[in-house]
């Protein structure tokens, strides 16, 4: 397949993630894939500051309760650097509902349902650039 060059993309090790103590376990699926972790921290989100990064889903059923789960507890940001890492990273998630994922990926392997999915990774390239600005400044990332 054809390469699509350096990119960044954002991952957030979820609040069911940091509970469950994978933080760890994530992190070196990462590294073990040669993908560079460039910016990173934990934080807990408030209500309002996860309806801003979710607010594409704002009309999805599911938007109550995600963005309350999503500010339920610590989350670890990053900012993965890598060739082609946008879809690496999804590669490496699973699908959304790791009932549907690929036994060996981080959701298949760790989540507990559609919802507490453990993990989060952009989609498309503007939507990285978008995530990551709201996370972090350029003088967060180390290159
Ligand atoms: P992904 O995280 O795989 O890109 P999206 O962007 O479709 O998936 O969904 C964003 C988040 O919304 C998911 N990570 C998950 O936590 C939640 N979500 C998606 N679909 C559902 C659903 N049907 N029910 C509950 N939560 C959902």
């Amino acid at each position: 397949m054809a390469g699509t060059g350096l990119q960044r993309t954002l991952s957030i090790v979820k609040p069911d993630g940091v509970r469950k103590g994978v933080v760890g376990e994530v992190l070196r699926r990462f590294e073990s894939a040669g993908i560079r972790i460039v910016a990173m921290k934990m934080l807990r989100l408030t209500r309002k500051e996860a309806e801003g990064f979710y607010a594409v889903h704002r009309e999805r059923p599911f938007f109550g309760s995600l963005t309350e789960f999503m500010s339920s507890g610590p989350i670890v940001v990053m900012v993965l650097e890598a060739e082609d890492v946008i879809a690496r990273n999804r590669v490496l998630m699973g699908a959304t509902d790791p009932k549907k994922a690929d036994k060996g990926t981080i959701r298949a392997d760790l989540a507990d349902n559609v919802e507490r999915n453990i993990v989060h990774g952009s989609d498309a390239p503007d939507t990285a650039t978008a995530e990551i600005r709201y996370f972090f400044s350029d003088l967060d990332i180390v290159s």
